[in-house]
C-alpha cells in the first residue's frame, strides 16, 4: 500500500517569509507600509501555522520568531571581538574645540577636519552579529569587554533585520557586526507603565530603565512585548565592506535594513558640528525618544586609525552631553567618607527628591573647596542636577532661600574614622587619612578586592566585611583566605550555612586572571581596563613590579600618574606581603601570557617528585583548567609526567613507557609560550 506523502510546502513559507520580511522593514524602517496592519496580521498567522505543523522548517531568520523563544536560565557572557568602548564627554563649546585641537595636534596638521553628528540615543548599546547575512548572535555592551547574550530578545525587535537586505544584489557579507542603541521612545513607555499599573506590576521611572528591564528578560516572549527600538551607529568587526568614512558605513547599514538616525549629519566641520548640536537641542523636547548628548565623530576611517584609542575610549569621538535636569531640595547635612585610598569626600545628604525618574538622597561634594568656592552650608536650599548614571552633584546654593541658621563646614583636621591627622597635599585637592589601616580604609579596600569585577566572591558583602574589619579578623585583602568556618561563625547572624556559601565562594575565588587580580589590588589610578593593559603587557606580578614608572608610561593606554602610582604601589613592602600571603593561601593566577584554556585538551598528566615553585595543588588546577587531566598512577595512557625532585618508581615506569617527562620549567615554559603541546 502507498502511504500518501504531503507535499511540503516549503515555497509557500518561504514566499510568507519574504513577503513579511519586506513589509516589516517597509513599515519600521521605512516607515511607509504598503499593506494594513490586520493583512500583516494574517500573513503572520498563516505563517506560525505552517511552522507548527512543519517544525522541521522552522528557522531562526524567520519572521514569526519575533514573538520570543523559549526563556533561558540564565544569561551567558560573550566577548567583544572588538571592545565596544566608551565615549569621552564634552559639557561645553570649548571642550569641544579642544576636541577639534587635541586632534589636529595628533594628527600633525592645521587642515580641518570633518566629522558626522549625531544625537545621543540614552539607551542602552548593544551588538549584533551577522554571519552570511543572518543575525547569529546579539549581545549587550557589558563592560565593553564582555557582554550578555541576548539573541533571542533582540530578534524581538522589529526594527533589527533578521536577514540583510541585499537591494540591487549588493554583496552580504560573511562577518558583519553592527552596534547600536536600544531604547524604549515615550509614547511606547507611556502605554508600557500604564500596562504595568493595571496588572499591578512596577512602573518604570524612565524609559532606559525600561528598556534595560526588557531586554534583561530571561523570557523573550516578555521582551517581544516590550516597545522596543534600535538605531544603529557603527560596524565592530566585518568582512568585505570598503568604505573610507564613518558616514558611507552608516549608508551601508542602511541598504542592509538597518535604521539610522534621520538627524545625523555629515562633512561638518567643528563650528559646523557645534552649530548642529544647537540644532538638535533645540529639537530635543520634540523627538519621540530620549537623547542626552550629541556625538561628534571624526568621518575618515583612514584618521579614526591614525587617531586610535586610549584603554576607555576612541580619540576620535566625542559625546557633547546635554546639560543635566535639575532640582531644588534641601541640604540636611554634610558627612565625610573615607575612600579606599584614604581620601576623605564630603557628602550632602539631601532631603530626598526626584530627578529625573531617580530618587536623589545623596550628592558628592567632591573636596572642600568645591564647598568653599560654591559656599554651601548645611540647612542650605540647593540645586541639586543628575546627568545620566553620574552622581547626583550639586549645582548652586539658592541665596534667597537663605534664614541665617545655616551652618558652615569645615574638613575635620582627623579622620572620623581613625582619629589619625589629615593630610592635604600640595596640588592636590583632596584631604586624606594618611592611615592605610584606617578601618574605613581597610573595608572599602576589602568591598573592591571582593567585588564583581575583581575576585568576586558572592556573599563578601557591606555588612559582612564591616564586622571582619571591626573585629579585627581581617586587617587586609589576604586576610580573607585564612578565614575558616570558627572564624566565621563567631560572627553576628552567621549561620551554618551561610559561613559555609562563603568559604565555598572564596575557595572558588581562588582560581583568578591576572587582571582581575591586579584590579582587586586596588592600586590609585588603576581601573578595570588599565588592569587588563597591565595583564596583557607583563607576564607576572615579578615583572610589573620591576619595571621604572617611564617604562610603564610608554605603554599605550597608561598615563605619567597611574605609571608612578603602580611604580609606587610595589615599592612598599606592606603590599608585596600581601600579595604574596594571597598567592600562598593557594590563589592559582591565570597569565594573560598563558593562554592556557584549552592548551592541554584531552592530555593526562601525572605528577611525582617534589616540586619547587608550584604547589601539586596548584599544577593540577592549571593543567584542569587548561583541559587537561591529572591521574595519580603512570600508564600508557598518560602523556606527561612532571617530575620534581626525587621522583622515584613513577619516572622509572614512564621510561620504561616512553612518557615524555618534562619538569616545572618546562611546564612554565609551555604555559608562557603557550605552546600548544603536540
Ligand atoms: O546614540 C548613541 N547612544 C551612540 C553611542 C552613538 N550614536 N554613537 C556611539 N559611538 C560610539 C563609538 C564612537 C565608541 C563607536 C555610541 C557609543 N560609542 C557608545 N554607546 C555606549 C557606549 C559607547
Amino acid at each position: 500500500m502507498q502511504k500518501h506523502i504531503d507535499k511540503l510546502p516549503v515555497s509557500k513559507i518561504e514566499l510568507l517569509r519574504k513577503k513579511l520580511h519586506k513589509h516589516n522593514y517597509l513599515y519600521y524602517i521605512k516607515d511607509d507600509p504598503e499593506i494594513s496592519d490586520s493583512e500583516y496580521d494574517r500573513m503572520m498567522k498563516e505563517l506560525i501555522g505552517l511552522e507548527k505543523t512543519y517544525p522541521d522548517l522552522s528557522s531562526p531568520d524567520s519572521p514569526s520568531m519575533r514573538v520570543g523563544a523559549p526563556p533561558l536560565s540564565t544569561f551567558v557572557t560573550t566577548e567583544h571581538s572588538i571592545p565596544m568602548l566608551s565615549l569621552d564627554n564634552a559639557f561645553d563649546d570649548n571642550d569641544l574645540l579642544e576636541f577639534d585641537k587635541r586632534i589636529k595636534k595628533n594628527l600633525n596638521t592645521s587642515d580641518e577636519i570633518l566629522y558626522t553628528a549625531e544625537p545621543k540615543l540614552d539607551g542602552l548599546a548593544v551588538e549584533l552579529v551577522y554571519e552570511n547575512g543572518s543575525l547569529t548572535k546579539a549581545s549587550t555592551r557589558g563592560d565593553g569587554t564582555k557582554g550578555e547574550l541576548i539573541t533571542e530578545n533582540i530578534r524581538t525587535i522589529r526594527s533589527v533585520p533578521l536577514i540583510l537586505q541585499t537591494p540591487n544584489g549588493i554583496k552580504t557579507p560573511d562577518l558583519l557586526e553592527v552596534r547600536g542603541e536600544v531604547f524604549i521612545g515615550h509614547a511606547g513607555f507611556k502605554k508600557l507603565n500604564q500596562n504595568q499599573l493595571a496588572n499591578n506590576l512596577n512602573i518604570f521611572a524612565n524609559p532606559r530603565n525600561a528598556a534595560a528591564g526588557s531586554l534583561r528578560q530571561l523570557n523573550s516572549k516578555i521582551t517581544a512585548k516590550r516597545p522596543l527600538g534600535i538605531f544603529s551607529y557603527g560596524i565592530g568587526k566585518t568582512t568585505d565592506i570598503l568604505a573610507e568614512s564613518h558616514w558611507e558605513y552608516l549608508c551601508i547599514l542602511k541598504k542592509f535594513g538597518f535604521r539610522i538616525n534621520p538627524l545625523i549629519k555629515s562633512g561638518l566641520t567643528i563650528k559646523g558640528a557645534i552649530e548642529c548640536y544647537k540644532k538638535i537641542s533645540e529639537k530635543r523636547d520634540f523627538l519621540p525618544y530620549d537623547i542626552d548628548g550629541v556625538v561628534i565623530k571624526v568621518d575618515s576611517l583612514k584618521l579614526q586609525q591614525l587617531l586610535g584609542a586610549t584603554s576607555r575610549s576612541p580619540r576620535w569621538a566625542i559625546a557633547y552631553k546635554f546639560a543635566a535636569v535639575q532640582e531644588t531640595t534641601k541640604l540636611i547635612n554634610i558627612e565625610v567618607q573615607v575612600g579606599r585610598t584614604g581620601a576623605l569626600t564630603p557628602v550632602a545628604i539631601l532631603a530626598p527628591v526626584n530627578i529625573a525618574g531617580v530618587n536623589v538622597t545623596r550628592a558628592t561634594l567632591h573636596n572642600e573647596d568645591e564647598i568653599k568656592r560654591k559656599d554651601i552650608k548645611t540647612g542650605d536650599t540647593v540645586l541639586v542636577q543628575r546627568a545620566g548614571d553620574v552622581i547626583p552633584e550639586i549645582v548652586k546654593v539658592i541665596d534667597s532661600m537663605r534664614t541665617g541658621n545655616e551652618k558652615t563646614f569645615s574638613m575635620p583636621a582627623k579622620c572620623p574614622v581613625c582619629g589619625t591627622e589629615v593630610v592635604r597635599e600640595k596640588n592636590e585637592a583632596v584631604a586624606r587619612c594618611v592611615n592605610t589601616n584606617c578601618p574605613a580604609q581597610v573595608k572599602e579596600r576589602l568591598k573592591h578586592f571582593a567585588s564583581k569585577a575583581a575576585f568576586d566572591i558572592e556573599g563578601l558583602g557591606d555588612k559582612l566585611v564591616e564586622q571582619l574589619v571591626e573585629k579585627k579578623i581581617c586587617t587586609s585583602c589576604a586576610d580573607i583566605f585564612y578565614l575558616n568556618m570558627e572564624k566565621l561563625k563567631a560572627l553576628d547572624r552567621m549561620g551554618e550555612l551561610s559561613a559555609k556559601n562563603i568559604i565555598k565562594a572564596i575557595e572558588k575565588s581562588k582560581k583568578i586572571s591576572f587582571s582581575r587580580f591586579i584590579y582587586g589590588l586596588g592600586i590609585r589610578h588603576v581601573g578595570e581596563n588599565m588592569a587588563k593593559i597591565l595583564a596583557k603587557k607583563y607576564k607576572n606580578f615579578d615583572e610589573l613590579a620591576s619595571r621604572h614608572p617611564e617604562e610603564i608610561e610608554a605603554v599605550e593606554g597608561i598615563g605619567p600618574v597611574a605609571a608612578e602610582s603602580i611604580f609606587n604601589y610595589f615599592r612598599q613592602d606592606k603590599n608585596l606581603k600581601i600579595i604574596n600571603r594571597i598567592i600562598e593561601s593557594g590563589v592559582t593566577v591565570v597569565y594573560d601570557s598563558i593562554k592556557t584554556k584549552g592548551a592541554f585538551e584531552g592530555k593526562t598528566f601525572v605528577i611525582t617528585g617534589t616540586l619547587e615553585t608550584w604547589t601539586r595543588n596548584q599544577v593540577k588546577k592549571i593543567i584542569e583548567f587548561a583541559g587537561g587531566h591529572v591521574s595519580s598512577s603512570v600508564s600508557r595512557k598518560t602523556n606527561y609526567l612532571i617530575a620534581g625532585k626525587s621522583a622515584g618508581s613513577k619516572l622509572v615506569s614512564a621510561k620504561t613507557l616512553g612518557v615524555k617527562i618534562i619538569n616545572e620549567e618546562i611546564f612554565q615554559k609551555i604555559l608562557e609560550t603557550s605552546t600548544e603541546l603536540e
